[in-house]
This record gives structure tokens, sequence and C-alpha cells, in this order.
């Protein structure tokens, strides 16, 4: 079972609610090995490596994806690519337990028929972190974003839509999903450094899967 809350519970009246955030707990849970086995063979064929930004700096997230296009930084910038540029070769595709798991989520969250085309997946030893920023790099910001945490668990960082704006502190653990569509596509956000833990399947390691829609629509 899980339960459904709104980020930003509207009991807690001092707090600026932003719409469009959805967090599912433990949703991911009953599928966990599933899900597991289907990273293993991703990373197999593309395994996870630590990009560099366009600024220079090594990322302290290592990162692969899979899907029909996959996030990549290095000095020229950040972009979408159908190609893993370590291998040359496609991104793996996306297993069916991944996309049916990111539609369904979405689906709760009030965003039906979500496709993704694209799941990146983020793997954080302990310190790991990931500054405050947007997600800009999709055609269509109409399409929610579906989060899902496995392994140790991290404090997310939520803030508004400027940089400067107030910052939600959310404690997000293994199985849980969370959908970001609307008003909340945009919002700043961020990952503390991740606290050395073990964690009974994924010992001393957090993984987030983020599935987005990075092309819309073909316009024909
Ligand atoms: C809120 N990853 O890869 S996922 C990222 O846990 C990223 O690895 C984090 O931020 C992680 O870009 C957080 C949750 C997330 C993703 C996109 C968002 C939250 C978002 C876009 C808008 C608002
Ligand atoms: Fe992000």
């Amino acid at each position: 079972m899980y339960s459904q809350l709104s980020l930003f519970e509207p009991d807690r009246a001092d707090e600026l609610c932003v719409a469009g955030a959805v967090v599912l707990r433990g949703l991911a849970r009953s599928n966990e090995f599933a899900i597991l086995s289907a990273l293993q063979s991703i990373t197999q064929a593309a395994p996870f490596r630590h990009m560099v930004t366009p600024g220079g700096y090594r990322m302290s997230v290592a990162m692969t994806n899979c899907g029909s296009f996959g996030w990549v930084t290095d000095h020229k910038g950040y972009r979408y690519d159908a190609k893993d540029p370590d291998s040359g070769q496609p991104w793996p595709p996306m297993p069916k337990i991944f996309s049916s798991l990111a539609t369904a989520a979405a689906d709760k969250a009030g965003f039906p028929g979500f496709k993704p085309d694209t799941c990146l997946i983020n793997l954080y030893k302990p310190g790991a972190k990931l500054s405050l920023h947007q997600d800009k790099d999709e055609l269509d910001f109409s399409a929610p974003i579906v989060s899902v945490s496995l392994g140790l668990q991290a404090t997310f960082l939520f803030g508004g839509l400027r940089r400067s704006d107030f910052v939600h502190k959310v404690l997000l653990t293994h199985g849980d999903i969370v959908v970001w569509g609307g008003p909340a596509r945009l919002a700043y956000h961020g990952i503390m450094p991740v606290k050395n833990g073990e964690h009974p399947l994924l010992g001393a390691t957090r993984i987030n899967l983020t599935f987005r829609k990075a092309k819309g629509e073909t316009i024909v």
C-alpha cells in the first residue's frame, strides 16, 4: 500500500503551496526486484559514468540512461542524445516494467497518458549531491516528470520558479515515486549530499530513475 499526499500539506498553511507535485510513498516497492534486475541489464550495456558539466566540473552523481534518448553533459553543453557517447551505440531500450510504472504513477497523480521517451538513471554514493537547478533541456514542458527513489534515503530540495525562492525539504526513501507537473515542472530542485548508510538491497547507494518526455510529439 502507499499513501498519496501533496508535497506541501494543505494543513501547513504557513508554507507556500506549489501545485503539481505529488508524492506516492512506496509505490515502487512491490516491483523492487524486477526493477533492480532490469537496471542490471541496462548498466551492463551502458555503465554508470561521471559526466562533466559545460563549466568543467565532474559531477558527483554517476549517470546512465535508457530509452530513445539519454541526457548527457560535456564541455559542449547539456542535451538529449539518441546514442551513448561512451559506446557510440543507442541507449538500451526502456524496459516495459519501467515505462508502465512511470505511466501508472503519472496517471495516479492526474497526468493520464504519460509516455516517457527517456529515463535518466542517477547513482549516488555517500556525499554525492545535485545542486539546485531547473530541468529545461526538454522540448515539451506540458509533460510531467516521474522520479523513482531506490536504496539509501535522501533529502530532496524543492524550491520555486526563482532560485531565491524558499526551499522545502522532503525525505525520499526506497520505493517513493514523485510526479512533478503543471506549475511544479520548472521549479528549482536538488538533492542534499547523501548520508552514509546501508540499504538491504543496494548497500551504500541511492539510485533515482527520472522519466521524462524529452522530445515531445513529432509534428508532421
Ligand atoms: C522537480 N534528479 O536528474 S528527481 C535530475 O533524485 C534530478 O536524482 C534528482 O533532479 C534525483 O534532474 C531529483 C526529481 C525531480 C526531477 C525533475 C524535477 C524533481 C523535479 C523537475 C521539476 C521539479
Ligand atoms: Fe532535475
